[in-house]
């Protein structure tokens, strides 16, 4: 049996990749060039024109697209193909103002499901399995995403979208399903749905999960693992580079791989916007190679990570970066000191009596920052009494400020108090505003 989808592309040579990768930007560069007039706008307002490309690092003298110039040019503005010629139309809810709207020609449609099909099968999905599909499809990428993957890979597809979660572990039952994509809140949902009703996940058929579309933590993964008695793998990406299969996780579980023949992600630093080093942390920026019908340059993705190259276990020469654990977008300042949501759900996961459902308050108190943490216990605990939860309370507090050097209110709430996710769960509720 092979070991890569696409063994040459997986593999290749650092150089190799480069070389393709300069190739691929170049005539990147001149297709949006000669037909987006956004691009042509900014790249002559840069004094730039696609002919100063000699090698990848003069990428950096291209201005960057930001999140507000597909607002403002929405819905087609940046396509590179009229609307009539792509063969899809997909867009991002967005919880404020218009959506960002994303278009495929027919070779989007053939390249994303190429990185797809890497994803599956760096994952171990093969051609006899199940996959049962959680994810919505619809607009949303993840859903019709995941299915143009298991097509290509030729696996089973069981589209059972998003939320009627009884009915899920019923199909997971009768069709003997393998495979379970959705996100990783989605499979606490599900994991726990199961236990209400005397159904043991570990026992069905499911042996691997690919999830993605919102940041988890390391501690959030095993928990899955776990309670599902499945190997929890990774996608990653977004609906302006087309949706998932920017990256994705191999069997050695650390970081995950980016498909550099079709993106090429730098790292730079979001104040001064300068590059960064291979290994520094910072802000992701993709440019997407090979597609056609809205291909973006060097977009800034907002995600925050780390990109760096070494040898691995697994086979692939491919560029990793770490797992996305913030966006710059969610990091909340309370009382002057910078917090992400992932550090206080690594907090919680490690205290064995609590739930990965919590949630995150901030308000204002005069002119202070008020900072409250809800979370569900394990529901055995609630038996032990008020004092335990008390004394829970108590630990998470100190915790937290041990680590973040933050005073929280911290409550460990009823059961079932904090809403269950069906798709991207909230988990910070910002009242200061
Ligand atoms: O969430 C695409 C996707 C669908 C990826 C299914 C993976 C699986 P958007 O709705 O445009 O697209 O949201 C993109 O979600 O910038 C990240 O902030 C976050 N995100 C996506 N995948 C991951 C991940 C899809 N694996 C935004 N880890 C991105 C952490 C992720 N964050």
């Amino acid at each position: 049996m092979k070991k890569f989808w696409n063994e040459k592309a997986e593999t290749m040579p650092e150089e190799a990749i480069k070389a393709s990768q300069l190739a691929k930007l170049r005539e990147t560069l001149t297709w949006v060039y000669e037909r987006v007039p956004f691009y042509r706008a900014r790249f002559n307002e840069h004094g730039v024109t696609p002919e100063d490309l000699k090698n990848l690092e003069d990428l950096a003298r291209f201005p960057f697209t930001i999140k507000s110039d597909l607002r403002d040019n929405y819905p087609f503005g940046l396509f590179a193909v009229p609307p009539e010629q792509c063969v899809r139309i997909h867009a991002s809810s967005g919880t404020t103002g218009k959506p960002i709207t994303g278009g495929y020609a027919r070779e989007d449609m053939d390249q994303w499901g190429e990185c797809m099909a890497r994803t599956f099968w760096a994952a171990g999905i093969r051609p006899n399995d199940i996959c049962q599909n959680t994810y919505t499809m619809g607009l949303f990428t993840g859903g019709l995403g995941f299915l143009l993957g298991t097509e290509t890979l030729g696996a089973t597809l069981v589209p059972a979208g998003a939320g009627q979660t009884e009915r899920q572990i019923i199909l997971i039952q009768d069709f003997k399903t393998t495979v379970i994509f959705g996100t990783p809140s989605y499979a606490l949902t599900l994991a726990e749905k199961a236990a209400e009703i005397g159904v043991d996940l570990r026992e069905t058929f499911l042996r691997i999960g690919i999830f993605g579309a919102e940041p988890w933590s390391e501690e959030m993964r095993r928990e899955i693992e776990e309670r599902m008695g499945i190997t929890a793998m990774e996608s990653y990406g977004l609906t302006e580079m087309g949706g998932p299969g920017v990256a994705f996780s191999c069997a050695e579980k650390r970081g995950l791989h980016i498909n550099e023949d079709h993106f090429i992600a730098e790292i730079i630093d979001p104040v001064t916007e300068e590059p960064l080093p291979l290994g520094e942390k910072g802000e992701l920026v993709l440019t997407a190679i090979r597609r056609r019908a809205m291909p973006l340059v060097r977009y800034r993705v907002r995600d925050l990570t780390r990109l760096y190259r070494e040898p691995c276990a697994c086979g692939r020469t491919l560029l990793k970066m770490d797992r996305v654990a913030a966006r710059s977008d969610d990091m909340l300042i309370v009382n002057g000191v910078n917090l992400y949501p992932s550090q206080i759900e690594s907090i919680l996961l490690e205290i064995p009596e609590v739930s990965p459902q919590y949630v995150i308050v901030v308000s204002k108190k005069g002119y202070l920052d008020r900072l409250a943490v809800d979370v569900e216990a394990r529901r055995e605990i609630y038996d032990l009494g008020e004092e335990k939860l008390r004394e829970i309370e108590e630990v998470i507090r100190h915790r937290i400020k041990g680590v973040i050097g933050l005073s929280a209110h911290v409550r460990v709430v009823p059961y079932k108090v904090i809403e269950r996710s069906e798709g991207k769960a909230r988990r910070v509720v910002d009242n200061r505003h």
